[in-house]
């Protein structure tokens, strides 16, 4: 089980563990997201790897292909960027490394874009996702996601801002350079990353983040 927890304050402090500057434990878990929940439609949904991948041809995988791969947890707090954290979740599903070992990027990648139902997408860099540090989440604390909540699948990537993790994910784009995602073109920094506080996209150096 990886621990990514990052905590500030409350009866769940742990000195042990780094802080998340200036957020807040919410109270209970609700749903936050830009636009309505997609329908799921089994006869339809292929999770797709594309752009610059090692192996020649398509490579899509069934929800049931997925559900077959290793199955890893992660344990980890969720950060909005809008400062309400969601702490201690546990989630079941496939690791991103695991994914990137079926169906490897090219060498020359560095970053991936991840798309999700309607168009949603984020930006990552490859090393974000490496290891136990992405996981596409299938389950929280052992139950089957809620549809408000990415059914039938999510990424999480708990040291980074909750719009890095696309809910309803259906795809990931490998790429030789970096190119912004939703929220990342709107105001949102390029690379989110919680312990640095990295929120908006004015914090972020001169010339750092890519031009669209
Ligand atoms: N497809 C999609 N995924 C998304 C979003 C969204 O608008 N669309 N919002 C993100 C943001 S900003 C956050 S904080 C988390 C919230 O997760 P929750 O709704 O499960 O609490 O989902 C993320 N994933
Ligand atoms: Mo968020």
């Amino acid at each position: 089980m990886w621990d990514y927890g990052l905590r500030r304050r409350g009866p769940l402090a742990n000195p042990g563990v780094d802080i998340a500057p200036h957020q807040d434990t919410a109270r209970r878990w609700f749903t936050l997201h830009y636009g309505p929940v997609p329908r799921f439609r089994p006869d339809r949904w292929e999770f797709r790897i594309f752009g610059a991948t090692a192996l020649p041809g398509k490579q899509s995988f069934s929800l049931d292909a997925l559900r077959a791969l290793p199955n890893s947890r992660l344990a980890g707090d969720l950060h909005c960027v809008t400062k309400m954290t969601w702490p201690d979740n546990d989630w079941g599903g496939v690791l991103m490394s695991t994914l990137l070992d079926m169906a490897p990027p090219a060498a020359d990648v560095t970053h991936l874009m991840v798309w999700a139902e309607y168009g949603y997408s984020a930006n990552l860099r490859l090393e974000d996702v490496l290891d136990g540090r992405a996981i596409l989440a299938t389950h929280n604390h052992g139950k089957r996601l809620e549809p408000g909540h990415g059914f039938p699948l999510r990424l999480v990537v708990p040291h980074l801002y909750g719009y890095k993790g696309p809910k309803w994910v259906r795809g990931i784009e490998y790429m030789t350079s970096d190119r912004r995602g939703f929220w990342e073109e709107r105001g949102f920094h390029n690379l989110g990353e919680v312990r640095l506080e990295q929120r908006y996209s004015y914090q972020e150096e001169p010339g750092e983040g890519p031009l669209p």
